[in-house]
C-alpha cells in the first residue's frame, strides 16, 4: 500500500467545466482519476470520459518513438530523438530560407486548453512568424456575435442564475458537455427557478426542464424575434433601452415584420408555444445560457445576436439573473502579451484548412505542423484536409497517439498526456482558474510540447525565450496576476477565482462598443425568416459523453457508425439496418437506430468517428464559413440514406 499516492490537478481537455482532480497513484501507475472536491464547481464528481482516462493513460497504444517516413510510400520507421530534432531543424530552416517562414504553417486545436500551449505559438512566431489558422471551428461565430453586440464575450459568474426567475437553456445538452451545471440547475429549480430547453434534438436535458420546444434546426433567431415581438406588444421591455442600446427602433420595426404566429411557424412552434417562452421569458430575470451547438449553423453569429438583442431590450442585460451568456473569458487572466497574435504573415481559415492548404501559393505551404488536434477526423471536408497533410513536403504531428492526422505525417512525435503536463488553465464555462500538475512521469521516450520546443529553439539559435522550463513559464503567465494579488501559492492551494472576472457581467451598462452602448442587430438573412420549401433530413454529429472529440478507445471503431433518425424519415428502411449515407460531398455506410423522439429533420451521428475507420462525419461535411466569425458550419449538411452498396 505504501506506493499508492493521491496528487491533485486539474483536466486541461476541451471541456466548459475545467475541473479539479484527484488522481490516485500505484507504483507509478495512474490507477483512478477522481473529481476535486474543494474545487468549488468540480464538487467531487467527474465525466464518464475523464473517469475512464486511465485506459488513455495506460494504453498500449500510446507512441513511445518518433515515426518517420522516408518517402511518401514508405511505412513509418522508428528513430531517436536526436535523429528527428535533426530532419526538423534541417527542413524548418531550408523552408524558410528559401521559401520565406510562411511556407510553414502551424495548427493546433482543442488537445488541451493549457495556457502553455501559447509558449508554442510563440516558438513559431519567434522562429517565423509562420502561418497559422484563422476563424475558430468550435465557437467563431458566437464569440464574433458578442463582440459585435457588447464588444465582449463573457459572462456573469455561473452561480449568479441561482438569482433567475427562468433559465434558458438555448440548445445545450448539459448532460453531455456541461455535467457540473446539473447540479446547479436543479438547485435553483428546487428554488422556484424555471429551466426552459430549446432544442432540435431531443436528448437527456430534456429530464431537468420545466418547458422543452423542439424547434426547426437553425431556427432560434424566429423564436428570439417572436418573443421580442410578443415583449413589445404586452409592454413588457425595459422602458430604459434607448439609454443604453443602440437600434432599438430597427430592432422592434424587425420585430414587427412577421406576427407571433408566422414567427412560430418559421421555427415549426406553435403559436400557443411560442407565447408561453415568451411569457416565461417576462417573468423576472432571465438568463439565456447560449450553448456552442446552434452556431455552427450558417447563419450562427446573427443567431445569437438575435438572442442577445432580445436579452437586452427585456432589461436582462447587467441584472444579476439575467445575461445571455455564450462563453466565460478563458485566457485574459494571463499574461500572453510576449507573443502578437496578429504576428502572422499568412492565415489559413480553419474550416477550410484542408482546401486553403492545397491553393496556397506564393509561397505554397511546404510544411505542417500540427499538434494538440486531429483536423483530419474533426474539421470539415476530411477527405481534402488528409489529401493536403500527406501531400506536403514534410509533415509533422504531435500527439500520444496514432490518430487519422498522425497517419498523413512524414514524422509523428509522441507527447505527453495531460497527467503528465505542467500548466495553467482557465474555463470557457466558469470563472475558475487552475494548475495541472504532471501527476506521473511520462513513458521512456515522450516529450512534451514545450520540451519539444525548448530543443528545437537550442538548435535553431532562439533559445534566449525558450530555454526555460515550464515553471519558470509558469510565472511569468501569472504575473497579471500577480498584480491582482494572486501567486503560485494560490494555485497550489486550489483553484483560483479568476480576480478580473465580474459577478455580474455590464452591471453598469458600459459597453466595449464604438458608441459604449448595446449594438443591437436589426437585419436578417432572408433564409432566417422564411419556412424552407423542403423537408430535408440534414445531419449532425454531436458530442458524445463516450469520447472527447475523436478520442475514442479504437475497440469503438469498428464497423459501421451508428446514425441515429426518425422512422418515418427512412420508411423503406428498419431499425438496424446497414445503408449508405450520402452528401454531396461523399457517402459512408452507416447502421440505422431509430428513435421516434428526434424531428423528421434530422440524421444524427456521434461527433468524431475516425476516418481511417470509414466512420467521420466530418468527411460527409463541406467546408464552409458561418455569417461571422469564420466559425464552421457542421450541421447544416443535407443527407440522403439508400440501400448499401453491394
Ligand atoms: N463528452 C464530451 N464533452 C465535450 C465534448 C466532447 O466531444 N465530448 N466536446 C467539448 C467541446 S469541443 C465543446 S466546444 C463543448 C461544447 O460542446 P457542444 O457539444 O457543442 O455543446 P452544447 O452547447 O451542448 O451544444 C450542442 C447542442 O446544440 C444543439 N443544437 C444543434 N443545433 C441547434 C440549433 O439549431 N438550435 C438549438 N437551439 N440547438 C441546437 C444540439 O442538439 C446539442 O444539444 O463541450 C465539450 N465537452
Ligand atoms: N462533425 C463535427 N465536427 C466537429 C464538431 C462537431 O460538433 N461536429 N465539434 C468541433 C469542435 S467544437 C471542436 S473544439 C473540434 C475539436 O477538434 P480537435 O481538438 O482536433 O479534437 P480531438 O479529437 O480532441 O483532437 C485533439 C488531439 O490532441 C491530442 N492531444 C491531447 N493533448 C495533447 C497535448 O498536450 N499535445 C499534443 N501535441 N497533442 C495532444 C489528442 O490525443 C487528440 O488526438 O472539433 C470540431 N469538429
Ligand atoms: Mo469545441
Amino acid at each position: 500500500m505504501q506506493n499508492v499516492t493521491q496528487k491533485k490537478t486539474a483536466c486541461p481537455r476541451d471541456c466548459p467545466d475545467a475541473c479539479g482532480l484527484i488522481v490516485t497513484i500505484d507504483n507509478g501507475r495512474v490507477v483512478r482519476l477522481q473529481g476535486d472536491p474543494d474545487h468549488p464547481i468540480t464538487q467531487g464528481f467527474i465525466c464518464g470520459r475523464t473517469t475512464r482516462y486511465t485506459e488513455r493513460q495506460n494504453s498500449s497504444e500510446r507512441l513511445t518513438r518518433p515515426l518517420l517516413r522516408r518517402s511518401k510510400s514508405a511505412n513509418f520507421e522508428a528513430i531517436s530523438w536526436d535523429n528527428a530534432f535533426d530532419v526538423i531543424t534541417e527542413r524548418m530552416l531550408r523552408y524558410r530560407q528559401e521559401s520565406g517562414a510562411e511556407s510553414i504553417l502551424q495548427y493546433r486545436c482543442g488537445g488541451s486548453l493549457g495556457i502553455m500551449k501559447h509558449v508554442g505559438d510563440y516558438f513559431f512566431e519567434r522562429f517565423g512568424p509562420v502561418t497559422v489558422k484563422r476563424g475558430d471551428v468550435c465557437a467563431g461565430a458566437g464569440n464574433a456575435a458578442q463582440q459585435m453586440d457588447f464588444g465582449d464575450c463573457d459572462s456573469s459568474d455561473v452561480l449568479d442564475f441561482q438569482n433567475s426567475k427562468t433559465i434558458f437553456l438555448w440548445g445545450k445538452n448539459v448532460f453531455v458537455s456541461s455535467i457540473h451545471l446539473i447540479p446547479e440547475l436543479k438547485a435553483a429549480r428546487a428554488n422556484g427557478t424555471n429551466v426552459v430547453l430549446i432544442d432540435p434534438i431531443h436528448h437527456q436535458t430534456t429530464s431537468i426542464a420545466d418547458y422543452y420546444v423542439q424547434p426547426r434546426p437553425g431556427s432560434d433567431s424566429a423564436i428570439a424575434m417572436g418573443i421580442a415581438r410578443w415583449l413589445f406588444e404586452n409592454n413588457a421591455v425595459d422602458t430604459t433601452i434607448t439609454d443604453y442600446c443602440d437600434n432599438v427602433e430597427k430592432f422592434r420595426e424587425l420585430t414587427y415584420t412577421k406576427t407571433v404566429e408566422d414567427w412560430a411557424s418559421v421555427a415549426d412552434l406553435s403559436a400557443g408555444e411560442l407565447t408561453t417562452l415568451a411569457r416565461m421569458y417576462a417573468s423576472g430575470p432571465t438568463c439565456s445560457m447560449i450553448g456552442w451547438g446552434l452556431q455552427r449553423r450558417r447563419h450562427g453569429a446573427a443567431t445569437i445576436r438575435t438572442i442577445d438583442a432580445l436579452a437586452a431590450v427585456s432589461g436582462n442585460i447587467g441584472i444579476s439573473g439575467g445575461g445571455s451568456s455564450f462563453y466565460f473569458v478563458r485566457r485574459d487572466a494571463f499574461d500572453l502579451s510576449f507573443s502578437d497574435p496578429d504576428a502572422a504573415p499568412r492565415t489559413i481559415t480553419e474550416p477550410m484548412l484542408g482546401s486553403e492548404i492545397l491553393s496556397a501559393i506564393e509561397p505554397p505551404i511546404r510544411m505542417a505542423w500540427i499538434w494538440a488536434a486531429n483536423p483530419v477526423a474533426m474539421l470539415p471536408d476530411s477527405v481534402t484536409v488528409a489529401k493536403a497533410l500527406r501531400t506536403r513536403e514534410f509533415t509533422v504531428v504531435v500527439d500520444p497517439f496514432l490518430t487519422d492526422t498522425a497517419r498523413c505525417a512524414d514524422l509523428v512525435l509522441p507527447t505527453t498526456t495531460f497527467l503528465e503536463e505542467d500548466d495553467l488553465i482557465g474555463s470557457y464555462g466558469h470563472h475558475y482558474l487552475a494548475e495541472v500538475n504532471p501527476v506521473v512521469v511520462p513513458p521512456e521516450g515522450v516529450l512534451s510540447d514545450h520540451e519539444i520546443f525548448r530543443e528545437l529553439s537550442r538548435r535553431m539559435g532562439i533559445s534566449d525565450d525558450f530555454d526555460l522550463n515550464a515553471s519558470v513559464w509558469k510565472q511569468r503567465l501569472l504575473s497579471k496576476l500577480n498584480g491582482a494579488g494572486v501567486t503560485m501559492n494560490d494555485f497550489r492551494k486550489g483553484s483560483v477565482r479568476n480576480p478580473f472576472a465580474s459577478n455580474v457581467l455590464f452591471a453598469d451598462r458600459k459597453f466595449n462598443t464604438s458608441t459604449g452602448n448595446i449594438n443591437l442587430i436589426h437585419e436578417l438573412h432572408s433564409d432566417m425568416t422564411k419556412i424552407p420549401m423542403e423537408r430535408q433530413l440534414k445531419l449532425s454529429a454531436l458530442s458524445t459523453g463516450k469520447s472527447q472529440a475523436s478520442q475514442w478507445p479504437a475497440e469503438t471503431q469498428i464497423g459501421p457508425a451508428i446514425a441515429v433518425v426518425h422512422p418515418l424519415s427512412v420508411p423503406d428502411f428498419s431499425d438496424g439496418d446497414e445503408v449508405t449515407l450520402t452528401t454531396e460531398r461523399a457517402h459512408i455506410q452507416v447502421r440505422l437506430h431509430f428513435d421516434d423522439r428526434q424531428r423528421q429533420d434530422v440524421i444524427l451521428m456521434e461527433k468524431g468517428g475516425w476516418y481511417s475507420s470509414g466512420r467521420s462525419a466530418n468527411a460527409l461535411i463541406a467546408g464552409e464559413v458561418t455569417d461571422d466569425g469564420e466559425c464552421a458550419v457542421y450541421y447544416d449538411t443535407p443527407a440522403a440514406v439508400s440501400q448499401s452498396f453491394p
